[in-house]
């Protein structure tokens, strides 16, 4: 065995933590070989239910889960952290405005942000999850200037695997089959899920679809699922949140395959035109250390138009939580 891995989680109460928490704890997060110390975070009110949560992991007596800590102080939670999975965050509530969820949100990133500053391992590496998850992941990043900005990301990867499902149904392939998918920008509705350089058996598969499905189906399809979800299930998305987010901070640690790419929300080094220090998402390579970002790719006059609008949100975020002295 390796040494034992802080993992932080917070909102590990609610839904896709508890999906989540379960594959940490087996070792499908950091591998058969790492032990884990787990560091949940909650709200006052929901510590009762973390306790649950606690009970059902140790009756699952996972070899690899060496300790379970639950806390309401993001001190104690973020203390020797490695890996933070920012999950809770405030959802909006009825008759509340859009500059009311980010002062919300402001709330709860900017604390667990400083305390990261502080108290983390030198090695951590961060995934927010809780929405909108970008911009929290900028407001984390602000409270947080010791730590290097390669180590703050949002979860794009859902967004991500989706299309690269969705692709794979219409095509009649498997989705291992597919490579090369790419979803820009914010996780909301203005995302978007990039066709032009994904492949099936090596070939572009751009030229073989009809633009009008890509237009029409396809892209409204990856961007409004989460809405489709939860019309169906009557709540969103949780275990496929999870399993997204394993999937990203697997890659991170061990790297992307072969000359495939990923997308992930990375703070921005201006690549593509994305102004600098916004967190977007853009195609990657995991390296094992950092991610690389796949430059120089052609960006015809439609991807162009999309990545801008959803750029243009994440920049209308960006300065609300400015103005609202978050960041
Ligand atoms: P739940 O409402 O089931 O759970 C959230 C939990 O966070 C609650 O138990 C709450 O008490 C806790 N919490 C709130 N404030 C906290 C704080 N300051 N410290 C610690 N815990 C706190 O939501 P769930 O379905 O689990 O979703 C969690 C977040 O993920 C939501 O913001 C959701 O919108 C977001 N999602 C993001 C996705 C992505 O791809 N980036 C996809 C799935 C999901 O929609």
């Amino acid at each position: 065995y390796r040494r034992p891995v802080t993992v932080t989680v917070t909102g590990a109460a609610g839904q896709i933590s508890y999906a989540l928490l379960f594959r940490i704890a087996s070792g499908d997060l950091l591998g058969p070989d790492t032990p884990v110390r787990l560091n949940l975070l909650e709200v006052p009110a929901a510590l009762a239910a973390t306790d649950g949560v606690a009970m059902e992991l140790e009756d699952c007596a996972f070899p690899l889960l060496r300790s379970v800590e639950i806390t309401d102080d993001p001190m104690v939670a973020f203390d020797g952290c490695s890996v933070g999975l920012l999950v809770g965050a405030r959802p909006r509530g009825k008759g509340m405005e859009r500059s009311d969820l980010l002062e919300a949100n402001g709330a709860i990133f900017g604390p667990q942000g400083a305390a990261i500053n502080t108290v983390a391992a030198d090695d951590v590496r961060l995934l927010v999850v809780g929405n909108p998850a970008n911009t929290n992941a900028l407001i984390t990043r602000a409270n947080a200037p010791d730590v290097p900005a390669d180590r703050f990301t949002s979860m794009m990867r859902l967004d991500h695997n989706r299309a690269v499902a969705r692709l794979a149904g219409h095509l009649g392939v498997g989705s291992g089959e597919v490579r090369r998918m790419a979803v820009w920008g914010n996780h909301s509705s203005t995302q978007y899920p990039d066709l032009t350089h994904a492949e099936v058996d090596g070939a572009g598969v751009v030229d073989r679809l009809d633009p009008t499905w890509v237009r029409k189906d396809f892209i409204p399809t990856v961007a409004g699922r989460g809405s489709a979800i939860i019309d169906a299930r009557g709540a969103s998305s949780a275990a496929s949140a999870a399993n997204a987010a394993v999937d990203q901070v697997r890659e991170w640690y061990d790297g992307t395959e072969g000359d495939d790419w990923t997308s992930a929300g990375i703070v921005s080094d201006g690549a593509y035109g994305i102004p600098e220090g916004l967190v977007c998402s853009v195609p990657v390579r995991a390296t094992g250390v950092g991610y690389d970002v796949v430059r120089d790719l052609d960006v015809d006059p439609f991807s162009r138009e999309r990545i801008e609008a959803t750029v243009a949100e994440l920049v209308a975020e960006r300065d609300a939580v400015r103005a609202a002295g978050l960041i």
